[in-house]
């Protein structure tokens, strides 16, 4: 472990260009690595990170045949929208290619003639369905059918999407091509395997002796994998999209997505560095880091370390892989096909130039240990309370003071007191603490231990209050602004790694260039007689507005993915016409109607019922106006006995329907009914 290397291979997994970044892929992977990556050349150490699109597999293919478009014009749509997104958000790979590049189809196929060549494949042949019409075999997805459960149409072959129900395209009644119609036949199909029983010793060798320092998390997903005992995967597949299998005879056959996938890091190194890119690969003084998702744990920690191994030649492991779990939005599972997520483009278009709240939210709550929650309440309580009131706060002071009493100068300093030794002591401490957070992947508690300086420098200030100090004392003054001046630039190192944008902005009005990570902590950093610029805002408070109008847009979203699964509730058991007639139902005009004090759910109805009239209660607050109701026609259950509710009397009960989004509309008569005529 604690060797010495020379240079870092920072990967972060490819995300599939068949739709835009999310915030799960961005706290999961991205902002992490970035962090990793801009901490790494702070230190001058050598570094590169690799991104890029991934853009073969399945789903690319059927989002195309439902757009009517080609598979092409997919990942160019998303690998440019995603491209684009990263490089707002600042997160600083080295390269962003893809994986339709003419130099990644060359790397993964030479891998995988390579391993073929080797002995290191096996072929096995198996049947699977075939579309006659279509002159090809069909994915799981391609097939649909009716619903064996829910009989609903248009099931597929994995999975019927208004039931919910996990199938096999053999469980469907009437399958069929998605594309043509026909119905699938089962033809015999070859493919090659990568024995990954042949790499189960080495495989527990390298992680289970070798890794005990990964998260608790990866290790263990990989225990359980190789507790289970590796079979042979398959590395080919019959698609039209995707790497041709570069042998004989492999006609209308591609590489897996998950195959050629992960080839795209090498792939990518390639491109960025075209003469040294064996170094990052091959030299065991490399040090190769894999940021993903856990939900990609075995391809990167179990099947690509095997397909290295297989390849040999020097090809590296990674040496860790640290995995996030996953980030949840408002409780709810992240899902693109629900919609139900934040998108990066979206954020950077709605909240422009605040690109580093994000990172910061992202990282202060990053699910580093286990899921968590992204709320926005939350992201706007860490916006003003943390970065405006503390982190702002004490820029702002420092600048605004110095310019107040020294006309912007950095001004000279005398002896240092105690409460300035003990505020450098305790940055120092911090930015150690950091430091070793940072270097242990635990980036939640580096962020903290770098907001824990902006604490000290508040306190410090408030402790030290030079605008009182001004009054009587300017050499003191001088030394304690020099001081917080001094705080400032090791903010701005500290916080480079996380909050780039404003860090950036720091260094302007520090009159500071290029920084260094063992700049933090020190006290002579800026020095006297140094010209600062003007004081800007690092931050500003997000209003209630802002934050309400995104609730707002995911309560739309919710809303809409109630009416897309609703399903009538199913009918209950037979009943009689005589246990019907027992409810005594009536039409009745409504007289007055209010909403109940200190209850948001009940309005209380005035109701002429014919017979002198009576007072009911209903739970529709949520959804009516009173004076709106007041002279329209209700059914109401006249024979229920009466009942308190919120320490007033019903006489009955106003029916209404229970709607797909749980609200609820109240029954009227189509026309004017006579005011307790019997409904029946
Ligand atoms: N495209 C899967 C994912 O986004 C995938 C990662 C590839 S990394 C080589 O979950
Ligand atoms: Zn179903």
């Amino acid at each position: 472990m604690e060797k010495n290397f020379k240079r870092t291979l920072i990967t972060t997994a490819l995300p599939y260009a068949n739709g835009p970044v999310h915030i799960g892929h961005l706290a999961g992977v991205y902002v992490p690595a970035d962090i990793y990556a801009r901490y790494l050349r702070l230190n001058g150490r050598d570094v590169v990170m690799i991104g890029g699109s991934d853009e073969h597999g399945v789903p690319i293919t059927i989002r195309a045949r439902r757009e009517g478009i080609t598979p092409q014009d997919v990942v160019d749509r998303y690998h440019k929208l995603i491209k684009d997104s990263f490089e707002g958000l600042g997160i600083s790979f080295d390269i962003y290619s893809r994986t339709t590049s003419d130099i990644h189809s060359e790397t993964a196929s030479e891998f995988f003639r390579h391993l073929y060549d080797n002995g290191q494949f096996v072929e096995k042949t198996s049947e699977q369905f075939y579309d006659e019409a279509g002159g090809r075999f069909l994915t799981d997805r391609d097939i649909v059918g009716e619903c064996p459960y829910c009989h609903a149409e248009g099931a597929y072959g994995d999975q019927c999407e208004k039931c919910g129900s996990s199938l096999s395209p053999t469980d469907l009644i009437n399958p069929r091509s998605a594309e043509t119609g026909a119905t699938p036949v089962l033809r015999e199909t070859s493919h090659w395997y990568l024995p990954l029983d042949r790499w189960q010793g080495a495989l527990e060798k390298w992680i289970l002796e070798g890794h005990k320092e990964w998260r608790t998390n990866v290790y263990g997903q990989c225990k359980s994998w190789l507790d289970l005992g590796l079979q042979p995967r398959a590395v080919t597949r019959d698609l039209d999209w995707g790497i041709p299998v570069p042998v004989e005879g492999a006609d209308g056959k591609v590489l897996y997505v998950w195959f050629d996938a992960p080839i795209g890091y090498i792939s990518n190194t390639r491109e960025l560095l075209p003469d040294t890119w064996e170094t990052y690969w091959k030299d065991p003084e490399t040090r190769i880091i894999n940021f993903i998702g856990k939900d990609n744990i075995v391809f990167h920690c179990i099947i690509f370390p095997a397909m290295l191994m297989a390849y040999g030649d020097g090809y590296q492991l990674p040496d860790n892989v640290p995995a996030n779990e996953f980030l949840n939005l408002e409780g709810d599972k992240i899902s693109t096909s629900r919609n139900w997520a934040i998108w990066l483009h979206e954020y950077l278009a709605d909240f422009p130039g605040k690109q580093d709240v994000l990172r910061y939210v992202l990282t202060a709550n990053a699910p580093e240990t286990k899921d968590n929650d992204f709320t926005w309440r939350d992201f706007q309580a860490r916006n003003n309370s943390e970065l405006v009131a503390i982190l702002g706060n004490f820029v702002n002071r420092a600048m605004v003071l110095t310019h107040k009493y020294f006309d912007g100068i950095v001004p000279q300093r005398g002896a240092l007191e105690e409460a300035d030794v003990r505020a450098f002591e305790d940055i120092r401490k911090a930015v150690v603490d950091e430091t070793a957070a940072l270097e242990g992947f635990h980036f939640r508690d580096a962020l903290k231990y770098a907001m824990e300086i902006a604490r000290i420098g508040n306190r410090y200030l408030q402790e030290t209050e030079p605008w009182k100090m001004a009054k009587t004392d300017m050499a003191r003054t001088a030394t304690i602004l020099n001081t917080s001046v001094q705080i400032c630039a090791t903010l701005a190192v500290a916080f480079e790694p996380f909050l780039p944008f404003m860090a950036g902005k720091l260094l302007a009005m520090l009159g500071q260039g290029k920084i260094t990570w063992d700049m933090a902590g020190r006290e002579d950093l800026v020095e006297a007689g140094r010209r600062l610029g003007q004081p800007e805002l690092l931050f500003e408070k997000i209003e209630d507005d802002a934050i309400q109008a995104q609730l707002d847009r995911l309560e739309r979203i919710k809303k809409e993915n109630q009416t897309k699964n609703w399903k009538p509730e199913p009918v209950v058991a037979e009943t009689s016409f005589d246990d019907f007639m027992k409810l005594d139902i009536r039409v009745g005009t409504v007289l007055e109607c209010e909403k109940v004090k200190k209850s948001d759910k009940l309005l209380k109805f005035r109701i002429d019922d014919g017979m002198g009239g009576r007072t009911i209660l209903s739970g529709i607050a949520k959804y009516y106006n009173p004076e709106d109701l007041v002279g329209r026609q209700v059914c109401f259950i006249a024979n229920f006995p009466p009942r308190k509710m919120m320490g007033q009397e019903s006489q009955g009960m106003i029916l209404s329907a229970v709607n797909a989004d749980g609200s609820l509309t109240v029954v009227s008569p189509s026309a004017d009914a006579t005011p307790g005529a019997k409904v029946g």
